[in-house]
């Protein structure tokens, strides 16, 4: 089953940072589509969690050189 996932990413500066996000997000497998926002720092991604789950999008894109901001 496909959930949506809203993950708030701190570090973006430009549209530069949002595509190397975007890119590895796009090839990791249990990733539907991928929305980033760079205005709202928030990326929204439609995903499978049996494949990945919320803390391994968390992981990647840390991974990527992006924090995570928790509320
Ligand atoms: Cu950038």
């Amino acid at each position: 089953m496909i959930q949506t996932t809203l993950i708030k990413i701190g570090g973006m500066t430009c549209m530069g940072c949002v595509k190397s996000i975007q890119t590895i997000l796009d090839g990791t497998s249990g990733i539907n589509q991928v929305e980033i926002s760079l205005d709202q720092a928030l990326a929204t991604i439609q995903h499978d969690p049996a494949i990945v789950d919320v803390d391994q999008l968390k992981a990647i894109i840390e991974d990527t050189g992006f924090e995570i901001i928790n509320e």
